[in-house]
Formats: C-alpha cells, sequence, structure tokens
C-alpha cells in the first residue's frame, strides 16, 4: 500500500469511528488538503490571529543566538516537523546561511504540496542550500528520522502545532522526539501562551469567515473524496475558549436537522438542529503546563524566548 493509500483508510476508518460516536467528531489533522492549507495561509495573515506574527518576533530577536545554540564544528540537520510554507524559518536559514552555517534544512509536512513550494521558493533564494524534504504525518516521519543520526539535530516545531493535540496526544508527541535524541541535540518549540480570553476567542472565530471554511472543509474533502451528500452551508463554525484548561475548540454546528449519506463508507447519519461535530483543540499553555509536558516526556527545558507583547513562547528542551 502506497503512504497516500494507507493515509486515505486512515482517514475513511476515522470519520466512520467519529460519525458514529456520541458525540460526533472529526479530526482537525484531515483539514489540510489543498483548499485547507490554502485556507490556514489565509487564517495565518488575519490581523486576528496573532500567533504568526509573535512567533516571527521571537524568531527574529533571538536568530543569531539561535544560530549559536544550534551550530557545532561537525554541522548539524535542521529538521522541522511541520514545515508549511516556512516564513518563519526563512529567518533563521537567513541568519545560518549569511554566517556561513554547515547545515542541512530537512523539512517535514503532513502535505506535499507545502513541501514542493517550500523547496522551490529556498532554492530560487538561496540555490546551494542543501534541502531534502519529506511527507509524511509527524508520528510516521518521526520514526524515519532516526536515521538521520549521524548529525547533530536541532528539531524545530513552530506555530504552537502541538495544540492541535491533547495533553496525552502531546507527551506521546514529545516521547517519539526525546526517544530520537542524542544528549547533544536541541528542540526548539512554539507553544501559544494563555492570555486574555476574548484575544484567543477572536482568533479563532474571525468576523472574515476564514476558520470558518477551514473547518468546513472537512466537509468538503468528505463530499469530494467520500462521495457524501452535507449541505455545508447548514454547518456553523463554532468556537469556545476555556480560560481554566486552556484549550480552544472548534465545532460544526448543524443549524438544520439532517440525514447524511456517506456512500463510499456505506454509512448513514443524522444531525439534530444544533448537534455538533467536534473538529478542533488549540491548547494554550503557560509555563507550569509546559514544564509538566517536559517532565513526562523526558525533557528538560533549558531556555524559554518569548515575543515583545508577550502573547508566545518558544521553549528549547534537551533530554
Ligand atoms: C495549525 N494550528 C496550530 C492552528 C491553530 O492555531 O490551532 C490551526 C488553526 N485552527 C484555526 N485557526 C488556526
Amino acid at each position: 500500500m502506497t503512504k497516500k493509500e494507507s493515509f486515505q483508510l486512515e482517514f475513511e476508518q476515522h470519520v466512520t469511528e467519529g460519525l458514529k460516536a456520541f458525540p460526533k467528531f472529526l479530526s482537525s489533522k484531515y483539514i489540510y488538503d489543498d483548499r485547507g492549507d490554502e485556507l490556514f495561509q489565509q487564517i495565518m495573515a488575519l490581523p486576528e490571529y496573532y500567533l504568526t506574527n509573535a512567533e516571527y518576533n521571537i524568531v527574529d530577536q533571538y536568530k543569531a543566538d539561535l544560530r549559536m545554540l544550534f551550530e557545532n564544528n561537525k554541522g548539524f540537520d535542521l529538521i522541522e516537523l511541520g514545515a508549511g510554507d516556512g516564513k518563519k524559518t526563512k529567518v533563521l536559514l537567513k541568519e545560518l546561511h549569511e554566517n556561513g552555517t554547515n547545515f542541512t534544512y530537512i523539512p517535514i509536512d503532513i502535505s506535499q504540496h507545502a513541501i514542493d513550494d517550500l523547496a522551490s521558493s529556498i532554492k530560487g533564494t538561496w540555490p546551494n542550500m542543501d534541502v531534502q524534504g519529506e511527507q509524511g504525518t509527524y508520528f510516521n516521519v518521526l520514526k524515519e528520522l532516526a536515521k538521520y543520526n549521524q548529525r547533530p539535530k536541532a528539531i524545530i516545531v513552530l506555530g504552537s502545532n502541538i495544540g492541535n493535540l491533547s495533553h496525552d496526544e502531546a507527551i506521546n508527541f514529545l516521547k517519539q522526539i526525546q526517544e530520537i535524541m542524542s544528549p547533544e541535540d536541541v528542540l526548539f518549540m512554539g507553544f501559544d501562551q494563555k492570555k486574555d480570553p476574548l484575544t484567543i476567542q477572536n482568533a479563532y472565530a474571525d468576523t472574515t469567515g476564514v476558520t470558518q471554511e477551514f473547518n468546513r472543509n472537512l466537509l468538503h474533502r468528505l463530499n469530494k473524496e467520500m462521495q457524501a451528500d452535507f449541505n455545508v452551508d447548514q454547518f456553523e463554525h463554532w468556537e469556545a475558549y476555556d480560560p481554566e484548561t486552556g484549550t480552544a475548540k472548534s465545532y460544526l454546528l448543524a443549524t438544520e436537522a439532517c440525514d447524511v449519506h456517506i456512500k463510499k463508507l456505506d454509512l448513514k447519519v443524522s444531525f439534530n438542529k444544533w448537534e455538533t461535530i467536534h473538529t478542533e483543540i488549540s491548547q494554550k499553555y503557560d509555563d507550569q503546563i509546559v514544564e509538566w509536558l517536559a517532565n513526562q516526556s523526558g525533557l528538560k527545558i533549558t531556555q524559554i524566548f518569548e515575543d515583545n507583547k508577550k502573547l508566545f513562547k518558544n521553549y528549547l528542551f534537551k533530554k
């Protein structure tokens, strides 16, 4: 079975499980086809979505410190999980390039499209940079990462992507990274912070409706790829941030009772009016939570970087 076929099978099994469950759920990881990637790019450009600029500010402000933390006389592999368009990473790549640092950049993303675009734009700017993109899900690719163990590794995970995982999944994810790390390796990861709840609420329920379209893309995918007959306009995006737990939850909310047939799965699903499909969590953190996650996964925080507006933090971990 090809990578693509096994991903599709996993997707279909997930849809069957999630839509038969009560309450219903679908994972946000399936939002990201080409259209989903494009909508996420639009989200990152929204003024309400403060995360991108905040982390950009951190990378820009501390790029020289990061270079000195990452570089060593053997050269190193800069492995990025969930690379996206690499806007923030390019600041770091420029810094490394201009200082003649010896490194290989290995961006990993679930989207082949994102990897190809990123690799060609980097080649356009720095033709001699050593770039080796890998397509796949974090967990699958992490296993393959073991093969890059000849040189020290700087693993970077930007964008607070970890926030889309439950705490148990996040620990599992961090443990898998920890297991492939050597004592000389570092992990640099972004964690969006708890803050004024309204700022978070507005970032995930923007007035332009892009986030709604992003969330609804899940249903468009089911219609396209599994011959489902969702009337997508009948499902509204709903966002609920709980300042106690720091969890922002996204839902698709049925505004009318309806029956949906997902032909490819031979599955009929009924929705009551106002029934939900839980689609995403975007966890917000503080130092205590991150320290607890690190402890649970065998990592130590060695440094903390914060943006100038105190919205976001990046943590440096060692084994
Ligand atoms: C990719 N991820 C970190 C985004 C987030 O902030 O949770 C996805 C997103 N969902 C709605 N807006 C952005």
